[in-house]
């Protein structure tokens, strides 16, 4: 692969998982860091030239720039085991990709944010207003994972996939969204496989 540059926050689950994946499979990345917390990927130069969006991760392919984690992770993993080539299981993988997105992280890694680094006393009437409902859909979403790791021991085949690792980033940390692992016994061992499979990095929090 051509040179590749991770720029990211390292508190941020969305750019661990890009680090992660790339950890599992050996392939080196040059890291550049930013601090969300002060709007350092909200500047002009970062709009104009890495993502106009304004957020990270974005993983950086020679002079292309890719957003969005589970984008970045695709690109990494494809033609490795953490994409089956099974026609199914490649589909049912972006399933829980999708599933992270729209029902585990807006919930889970959002809490964290709000909790752990803004702080409950610093967030807004409207942000207060919603922890209630985000933690049941974050909760929602820890039973539904829990439910099929209790049959299964991995989310999609015989070994880990992306769809475990775009889970695992928010998942091993949701206690710091006031989310309980305890509740959660099939996902707490499924944690434990994952931090123990070959060229496993912790994320920096
Ligand atoms: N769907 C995106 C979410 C990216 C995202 O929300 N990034 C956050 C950090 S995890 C960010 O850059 N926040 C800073 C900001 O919005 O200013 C992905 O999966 O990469």
């Amino acid at each position: 692969m051509s040179d590749l540059i991770l720029h990211q926050d390292p508190r941020s689950g969305n750019c661990y998982k890009i680090a992660l994946t790339a950890a599992l499979l050996g392939i080196p990345l040059t890291i550049r860091d930013y601090d969300i917390m002060k709007g350092e990927t909200r500047t002009p130069d970062f709009l104009a030239d890495v993502n106009g969006n304004g957020r990270i991760p974005v993983l950086q392919i020679g002079d292309k720039f890719l957003p969005e984690s589970n984008a970045a992770c695709w690109y990494l993993a494809q033609g490795s085991p953490l994409v089956p080539d099974d026609r199914f299981q490649q589909a049912d993988v972006l399933r829980w990709m999708f599933f992270e997105q729209y029902n585990h992280e807006p919930n889970v890694a959002t809490l964290r944010f709000w909790l752990r680094f803004i702080g409950q006393d610093k967030l807004s009437d409207a942000q207060q207003a919603q922890i209630p409902a985000k933690r049941a859909a974050g909760d929602a979403a820890l039973k539904l994972m829990d439910g099929h790791l209790a049959r299964n021991d991995w989310f999609v085949g015989e070994g880990a996939t992306l769809a475990d690792i775009a889970l695992f980033a928010y998942t091993h940390v949701c206690e710091q969204g006031s989310f309980a692992l305890d509740d959660y016994p099939a996902v707490r061992r499924w944690l434990a496989r994952m931090a123990a499979q070959p060229g496993f990095v912790a994320m920096e929090q």
